[in-house]
């Protein structure tokens, strides 16, 4: 059985029209230790240090770091750290396996193994992409310790690039380490600032969760079985500042296709506000509507045209990334792609811990105009409607959401108390900051389009959006 499953052992055996490794992982020479092993990680930047190991830059091998579940970890580790990734797009699919996964650990059972990586001579990165609410002193403190092994050992500095879905990630990692440093760490964190360098990023792909159609795919195309199949889409995009503890690191990212700039920011926001923010949108309307995927959602034409208008009308016009109708258009596209079985639920999930950065920019930004945010209004009345946990067809679905008990409150509270629900929502300053939740206009026209959503359903109430001229 194990012999036709995915391994460095049964690797030649993989069917020729798939592109494998052609080069020998070096474990002891390890380059970069990733913290947050789920799909995204292994089917973006894992994909880029592999074309540079296939180089023959042998610094790019990758200690993945599952954060707390030893579930994939192990799964891994069957496959010798391979995986396959079925690359979707308009022009055709192609399958890929990269090798550049060469160590493996699980953070809450082996944080030992995980500091001494941070710790070893030959390290040389840190990636993250631990989520959203992954950003806690236990991850701080993580780092620090490891930083403080590699400070006494007298060794080189890191680039910890992180590479999560948030506004300035760079500068909130470093800044949530100082917060979490204490006194005794003045010097280490001296040495920090000095040595280490922490790049904001902003990183996009769409890579859903594994399902079980990818691993039957996937057995179909290596002729081997693979547990650890993902699926994603042609398009990859990785903008990262030109911050790097070895300065000539820039020109090898860049030629495997990185943007290396200094302005990350424009590309940063574009990209939350516009794709995420329409993500997490496109999530709550399907989880209503029982639509189970983003293709789904966007292929219905009320859908599309909202988003459409959602990023037209009240996210554009406070980017400064000056190609966003392309993007715009592009991602209309992607949103699309058959191949993503992107679940909706998958995308609602930390909605709570997401909603921050997607959303309130472009409403406020549209109040500093005096311009409608009558969209970004509909989807927060949408987001309330999501909170009563079933869906329009009377099936429940499961809030998976660190805020999910305040969440599933107000979710029961709008039924019998709809102002008072609505009032306890938008006066949560951890979701909309401190300026929205004072703005009575804005109270009213989530107020007015949760009544629509409640009384006509989400599907009526978009058709009805989009006739509007605002
Ligand atoms: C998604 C992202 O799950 C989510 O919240 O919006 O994972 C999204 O697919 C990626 O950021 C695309 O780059």
């Amino acid at each position: 059985m194990s012999e036709k499953k995915l391994s460095r052992t049964t690797l030649s055996q993989v069917s020729a029209s798939v592109k494998t490794p052609g080069y020998t992982p070096k474990p002891t020479e390890t380059g970069v230790l990733h913290l947050g092993l789920g799909a995204f990680h292994r089917a973006h930047q894992a994909m880029v240090f592999d074309q540079l190991l296939r180089e023959g830059d042998s610094r790019w091998g990758i200690h993945g770091v599952g954060m707390t579940q030893p579930g994939l970890v192990n799964k891994l580790r069957a496959q010798d750290g391979l995986y396959s990734v079925r690359i979707a797009g308009a022009t055709g699919v192609e399958w890929q396996v990269p090798g550049a996964l060469w160590q493996t650990s699980v953070a809450t059972t082996e944080r030992h193994s995980v500091l001494d990586a941070i710790a070893a001579p030959s390290t040389r990165w840190i990636t993250l992409t631990v989520t959203e609410k992954g950003y806690t002193p236990a991850l701080a403190q993580l780092l620090i310790d490891g930083l403080r092994l590699r400070h006494a050992a007298g060794l080189a500095g890191l680039t910890v690039a992180s590479c999560d879905n948030l506004q300035g990630n760079g500068h909130k990692l470093q800044a949530l380490i100082h917060a979490t440093a204490t006194a005794q760490d003045a010097s280490l964190m001296q040495w920090m600032d000095a040595h280490c360098a922490f790049p904001c990023s902003m990183v996009d792909r769409i890579v859903p969760a594994a399902t079980a159609e990818v691993v039957d795919a996937a057995k179909a195309a290596l002729g081997l079985e693979d547990d650890c199949a993902l699926s994603t889409e042609t398009f990859w995009e990785w903008v990262i500042e030109d911050k790097f503890v070895d300065p000539a690191d820039a020109a090898l990212l860049a030629k495997c296709g990185v943007r290396v700039t200094p302005d990350v920011h424009s590309y940063e926001e574009a990209k939350l506000r516009m794709l995420n923010g329409s993500h997490s949108a496109m999530a709550l309307m399907g989880a209503i509507t029982g639509r189970p995927y983003i293709a789904t959602c966007i292929g219905a034409d009320h859908i599309r045209e909202f988003v459409y208008r959602l990023m037209s009308r009240e996210v554009s016009p406070h980017l400064s990334r000056a190609d966003w109708a392309n993007y715009r258009d592009a991602l209309i596209q992607r949103f699309g792609n058959p191949y993503l079985k992107h679940s909706v639920h998958q995308i609602a999930t930390d909605s709570s811990q997401k909603i921050p950065q997607r959303w309130p920019p472009s409403i406020l930004g549209q109040i500093a105009k005096g311009q409608s945010f009558e969209h970004h209004a509909l989807a927060a009345a949408i987001f309330l409607r999501y909170t009563l946990a079933v869906d329009e067809q009377g099936h429940a679905y499961t809030l998976n959401d660190p805020q999910a008990e305040s969440l599933l409150a107000l979710g029961k509270n709008q039924v019998s108390d709809v102002e008072g629900s609505l009032k306890t929502l938008l006066s949560r300053e951890d979701l909309w900051g401190t300026e929205l939740p004072h703005n009575t206009v804005w109270a009213e026209r989530v107020a007015y389009w949760h009544d629509q959503v409640i009384h006509q359903g989400v599907d009526a109430t978009l058709k009805f959006a989009i006739t509007l001229d605002a």
